[in-house]
C-alpha cells in the first residue's frame, strides 16, 4: 500500500509527499495541527492542510527570514518573531551572540508543544535562556511594546484563519511602532504565482509607513510554486547596501547570497512596482 500526503496548493496545482504515517494530529482552538511522516522530505508540521516546515527545506526558509534582517542591522539585541511557533526563526536568530533576547510570539500553544515534541531539529532552541515565549496575539503585542525591538519577524501561516491580521495595515503600524528607531521588519510574504495581489498589497502598504522597503526571494521546494518572497521594511539601514559578514553556521544563507536574492525577477518586479 502507499501513503501520500497531498497539499492541493492551487485549484489546480498540488503537492504530493510518500509518507509513511501519521505521527501526530490534534485540532487546536485555532486550527487543525498534523505531523507527518514522508519518505523524502523528513517530518513535516501541516497547519489546516498547509505544509509549514519540512526537515528538507525548512533551513532555507528559517535562514533567509531570520539572517537578512540580522546581517543588516549593525547591533540587533532585541528581536521578535511573530508566529513561527515550530521554533526555527528562533533557531537561526540565536546564532547571532549579539542577541541578547529573542521573544516568540505565538497565538497557538500547541504547534509550540508539538514542534517540541516532534520536531526537535527546529525547536530546538525554545528553550534557551535567551528566548522568551510568550503564548498570545502577535497584534497585541506589537500594539502594547513601543520602541522595543531592533528586529521584528512575521513568520506567519497563508493569509487565512488566525495568520489573517498579520498582513493587515493596523498590524504594520503596530511593527512601526515597537520598533526602535533604527528597526528593521521582514514579513513572508508569500508565492508571487499564487498570492500575487497580497504580495502587491503588502509592498504598497508598507512603503506608506517605512522609508525603506525591498522584497527578497528565494527557493522553497514544499510551498506552492517553489519561489517564496520575504518583505523587508527599514526605518533606516538598507538591507543590499549593509551586509555584515558574520561567521555563522548556516546551509543555505551566504552573505553574497542576501545580496543576490534581492535582485528580482522581471515577474516579481512588475508585482511590487520596483
Ligand atoms: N510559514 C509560511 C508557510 C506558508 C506555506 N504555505 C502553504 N504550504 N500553503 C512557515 C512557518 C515556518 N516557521
Amino acid at each position: 500500500m502507499q501513503l501520500w500526503f497531498i497539499e492541493e496548493q492551487a485549484p489546480g496545482m498540488a503537492l504530493a509527499l510518500k509518507a509513511t504515517g501519521t505521527v501526530y494530529r490534534e485540532k487546536t482552538k485555532y486550527q487543525d495541527l498534523t505531523v507527518i511522516e514522508t519518505v523524502d522530505a523528513g517530518r513535516a508540521l501541516v497547519l489546516d492542510d498547509c505544509i509549514q516546515t519540512s526537515d528538507m527545506d525548512e533551513f532555507i526558509y528559517h535562514e533567509m527570514i531570520a539572517h537578512v534582517p540580522l546581517c543588516t542591522h549593525p547591533l540587533p539585541e532585541k528581536v521578535l518573531v511573530v508566529g513561527g511557533g515550530d521554533g526555527g526563526s528562533i533557531r537561526e536568530i540565536l546564532k547571532h551572540d549579539s542577541v541578547k533576547e529573542a521573544v516568540l510570539a505565538e497565538i497557538d500553544e500547541r504547534v509550540i508543544e508539538a514542534a517540541k515534541k516532534y520536531l526537535p531539529n527546529t525547536s530546538c532552541r525554545l528553550d534557551d535562556p535567551r528566548c522568551r515565549v510568550v503564548i498570545g496575539d502577535g497584534f497585541l503585542h506589537v500594539n502594547t511594546h513601543p520602541g522595543e525591538y531592533d528586529v521584528i519577524l512575521c513568520d506567519s501561516t497563508d493569509p487565512v484563519g488566525p495568520g489573517i491580521v498579520l498582513f493587515s495595515e493596523e498590524f504594520y503600524q503596530g511593527v512601526y511602532s515597537s520598533l526602535k528607531d533604527d528597526g528593521i521588519f521582514v514579513a513572508q510574504t508569500e508565492s508571487p504565482f499564487y498570492y500575487r495581489d497580497l504580495l502587491a498589497r503588502v509592498s504598497k502598504t508598507l512603503k506608506g509607513i517605512f522609508p525603506i522597503v525591498k522584497t527578497y526571494v528565494t527557493v522553497m521546494p514544499t510551498y506552492p510554486g517553489a519561489l517564496w518572497t520575504f518583505t523587508l521594511a527599514s526605518k533606516e539601514y538598507d538591507p543590499v547596501e549593509c551586509v555584515r559578514r558574520l561567521d555563522l553556521e548556516t546551509r543555505f544563507y551566504t552573505p553574497e547570497l542576501h545580496k543576490a536574492s534581492f535582485a528580482l525577477p522581471r515577474l516579481v518586479k512588475d508585482i511590487v512596482g520596483a
